[in-house]
């Protein structure tokens, strides 16, 4: 646009001027004013897409940095002008170029320079605070089904896990029990007890009239007429006729148990005792 005044020097050419704020030379389109000259902070050019955007640090077009990097702001004819840019550091996330660096929450993480996004930790990790370079491995006995996991969750009681890292428990197999939660492995059966189904919180002692003599049993076995004098086992030796038949349980207790009762062939004592089995009748 050209015009012709009268100043006091003589006539001059006004034409627009373009403001530049961020001084890189490029005018901003939208803030202009009419001069024979160009005003101090203004330029003849009409093309700067980001007046407070430095162009050498932007993507043309990009009124900031770009995704990943972080401003630096220097204050510029009063106003906040992007002079540059900065890498985004590890822990955190850039998303736009204008704003950050954003720690990345708890559950996520960043373990390269420049991201504009953090990531989810994994199934079987976790990590508890902001700005994390890396997730945690859940300990043994708990575990993490999502990925993007703050902490992670016990074990149920019944099940265990032995290692870090878990996605989930397993099941205590049968003949052993868990009684906890976040059992990081699983308990044996006592002997005299027995377990027969997976995922127990508990142990069963044997029904009258059976035996577990070993631990981590997941049935019973049944009493039989060969078993009297073999220990631990059902009976005692000194379980003469005549006397109470007593039950080996685990070495946690000797109870009576009327096992000829229900088992005749016990009543016959073995060869070593029947001189004085014969005599006590
Ligand atoms: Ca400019």
């Amino acid at each position: 646009m050209y015009d012709f005044v009268v100043t006091g020097n003589g006539v001059c050419n006004v034409t627009t001027f373009y403001r530049d704020i961020d001084g890189d030379g490029l005018g901003d389109p939208n803030e202009s004013m009419m001069a024979c000259t160009a005003p101090p902070g203004y330029v003849a050019d009409n093309t700067d897409a980001c007046p407070l955007t430095v162009s050498s640090v932007s993507n043309s077009g990009n009124c900031g940095c770009a995704p990943g990097y972080y401003p630096v702001i220097t204050m510029m004819s009063g106003e906040d002008v992007i002079t540059g840019c900065q890498i985004c550091p590890t822990g955190s996330y850039c998303p736009d170029g204008l704003t950050g660096p954003i720690l990345c929450p708890a559950g996520q993480y960043s373990d390269v320079m420049g991201a504009a996004s953090c990531t989810l930790c994994d199934a079987g990790s976790f990590n508890p605070a902001p700005g994390a370079t890396s997730c945690t491995p859940c300990p043994a006995g708990q575990y993490s089904d999502v990925m993007g996991a703050a902490s992670c969750t016990l074990c149920d009681a019944g099940s265990f896990n032995p290692a870090p890292g878990a996605t989930s428990c397993t099941p205590c197999p049968p003949g052993k029990y868990s009684d906890v939660m976040g059992a990081a492995s699983c308990t044996l059966c006592d002997a005299g007890s027995f377990n027969p189904a997976p995922g127990a919180t508990s142990c069963t002692p044997c029904p009258a009239g059976q035996y577990s003599d070993v631990m981590g049993a997941a049935s019973c076995t049944l009493c039989d007429a060969g078993s009297f004098n073999s220990l631990p086992r059902c009976n005692l030796p000194h379980a003469l006729p005549g006397r109470p038949v007593q039950r080996w349980d685990g070495g946690r207790n000797l109870y009576p148990l009327a096992m000829r009762a229900v088992n005749p062939a016990l009543a016959q004592p073995p060869a070593r005792l029947a001189r004085r089995a014969s005599t006590a009748m």
